[in-house]
């Protein structure tokens, strides 16, 4: 039986970069689900009898979401629902779901790379029909809805048997319950030479591959451990946790410490991995080094062709601004088309389906290409795998040649977390509008070439974006660049992006750290970081 129950709005359901995400216990509130899942079934208006595929990354309350979320299906006419079997399915592979099985949307329960548990954050992200998350038109109009909401529609009847494979229905709705990681798999070999990469481990090629208690587990063993021939144990934390066993599943070097310290110590295998909560970020550290998110998009593109899917070369890169100008090199020599986009996986969606680019990558750990339209973290080493299986050299030699050849991008990202809200969009205020009289200006050794805040016309549908984040291209190949997160839950987190080319090989090994220390130093006095925030550090260098 179908129920309408009357509801009010409730403030602030308006998505960020990545969907909605709040606090676990934000989201166990009265209706906060149930209104923000009506006001997406009512500003994206399926088709009666459409499909929807469902799926989450198995954090705490996502099992109850996945009820809620069914129950409104079933209310709101949707005809079938394709689930993962308990309600997990990786974000790329929601994403694939999508694009194979031609339905007409998805809805990703997860909050990503942000911590989970009862006092942890949660989420909620619509991906339209092209498998990717909707763009900005639709999650504002999802918004809006949300702000004027009066009802929602919801099935009355108990809860569905989640676990176990196979048909049922909900009403007049189908329910498909399907193994989250068979069509994912399938995907994957059509994309690279598995029997390079089974050759490779063969060989005695060693890998650590760090699932963080997150989506990926069941993913990574089915495929490395199962298919290709990577031995037992290279999959470590490979059990999805609704807390992530207390960890924070975001892989970069400091929650993803301890792998960083195996792929340094004597110990180190060939290769370590790591992705995130929903399995779209990736983590790459060959023996000895680590390959921050700006080269790996700038390798791989170099590489790519190396594996059966992109033998016939790139079409197009795209990056987002924040992300460093290694891949743009890549695509000046190549002689094709390099996009700077927005942050956020979104903004690539009209790119790859109108077959400008083939890769795109961000800063965040986030890399992919048109095979799906989110990023992708296990396809991410899985290209590396095929790389590594072709060259036959290490993670740090072929790196290390493709920095002589292109030169090198230093680069970090400071983050300033939780600070005060108010702080932060005073401070962008104050900067943004220095930035005509910055231009020209000289610090140190370098002068500011261009000053701006960015602003993205689709080349695609036209739709214009901006206020992306301030940039500061100094000359000799330096930049700076603040932006406010869209992802995160508590207050602001203000991030500043340091970068610095260096063409001589003779200086590839320096330290980054001491590389950027000038820049740095500019970066928190330029924008008075301290007077706004009250902060004279970065909570986080990555
Ligand atoms: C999300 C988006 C990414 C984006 C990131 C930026 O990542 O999907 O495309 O780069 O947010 O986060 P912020 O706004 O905090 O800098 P994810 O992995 O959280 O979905």
């Amino acid at each position: 039986m179908i129920r309408t129950v009357p509801t009010g709005p409730i403030a602030g359901q308006r998505p960020g970069t990545s969907g909605l995400r709040k606090k676990v216990p934000i989201f166990q509130a009265s209706h906060y689900v149930e209104n923000f899942v009506q006001s997406i079934f009512d500003a994206v208006k399926l088709p009666a009898g459409a499909t929807l595929v469902v799926g989450g990354d198995g954090r705490f309350f996502n099992r109850e979401c996945v009820q809620t979320v069914l129950k409104m299906a079933a209310a709101n006419g949707i005809g079938r629902v394709i689930l993962g079997q308990g309600g997990i399915m990786s974000t790329p592979a929601v994403s694939n779901m999508i694009r194979s099985r031609r339905a007409a949307g998805g809805i990703i329960l997860s909050a990503s790379h942000n911590p989970g548990g009862p006092e942890g954050d949660f989420g909620i992200k619509y991906n339209v029909g092209n498998g990717g998350p909707a763009p900005e038109k639709v999650t504002e109009a999802i918004f809006e809805r949300s702000e004027a909401i009066t009802a929602f529609r919801i099935w009355d009847g108990a809860d569905l048997d989640i676990d176990s494979v196979g048909e049922t229905r909900l009403g007049g709705m189908v329910v498909e319950i399907v193994d989250p990681v068979a069509d994912y798999a399938a995907l994957m070999q059509t994309l690279f030479d598995f029997d390079r990469i089974r050759a490779l481990f063969a060989s005695g090629f060693s890998m650590r591959y760090d699932a963080m208690s997150a989506v990926t587990g069941p993913y990574a063993k089915a495929i490395l451990e199962g298919t290709l021939g990577a031995a037992r144990g290279t999959v470590v934390n490979g059990m999805p946790l609704p807390d992530f066993g207390g960890n924070h599943p975001d892989p970069n070097l400091k929650y993803a410490r301890s792998l960083f310290e195996l792929a340094m110590s004597r110990e180190a295998p060939d290769l370590c991995a790591a992705s995130d909560g929903d399995g779209d970020r990736n983590l790459i550290i060959g023996r000895g080094l680590f390959v921050t998110p700006s080269d790996s998009l700038a390798l791989l593109a170099a590489n790519a062709h190396l594996a059966p899917g992109y033998a016939q070369g790139l079409a197009g890169i795209a990056r987002s601004m924040p992300t460093s100008g290694a891949a743009d090199r890549v695509a000046a020599r190549h002689g094709i088309r390099l996009y700077e986009t927005p942050t956020g996986w979104k903004f690539f969606g009209n790119l790859l389906d109108a077959g400008l680019a083939t890769l795109c990558g961000e800063e965040s750990a986030g890399t992919g290409s048109n095979h799906v339209r989110e990023k992708d973290g296990l396809w991410a080493v899985l290209l590396w795998l095929n790389i590594l299986a072709v060259r036959r050299q290490g993670v740090a030699e072929i790196v290390r040649a493709h920095w002589a050849e292109y030169g090198r991008t230093f680069y970090a990202r400071h983050d300033y977390e939780e600070i005060d809200a108010d702080g932060a969009a005073a401070m962008i205020g104050a900067l943004r509008a220095r930035l005509p009289d910055l231009k020209g200006q000289r610090f140190g050794v370098s002068e500011v070439e261009a000053a701006d805040d960015f602003a993205y016309h689709d080349p695609v549908d036209g739709s214009y974006s901006e206020h992306q984040g301030l940039r500061l291209i100094f000359s000799g190949g330096s930049r700076l660049v603040y932006r406010l997160s869209g992802t995160g839950t508590a207050g602001a987190t203000l991030r500043v992006y340091l970068e610095r080319f260096e063409p001589d090989p003779a200086r590839h090994d320096e330290e980054t750290g001491a590389v950027l220390g000038e820049l740095a130093a500019l970066s928190r006095s330029l924008a008075e970081i301290e007077r706004f925030t009250g902060r004279k550090q970065p909570s986080v260098v990555t």
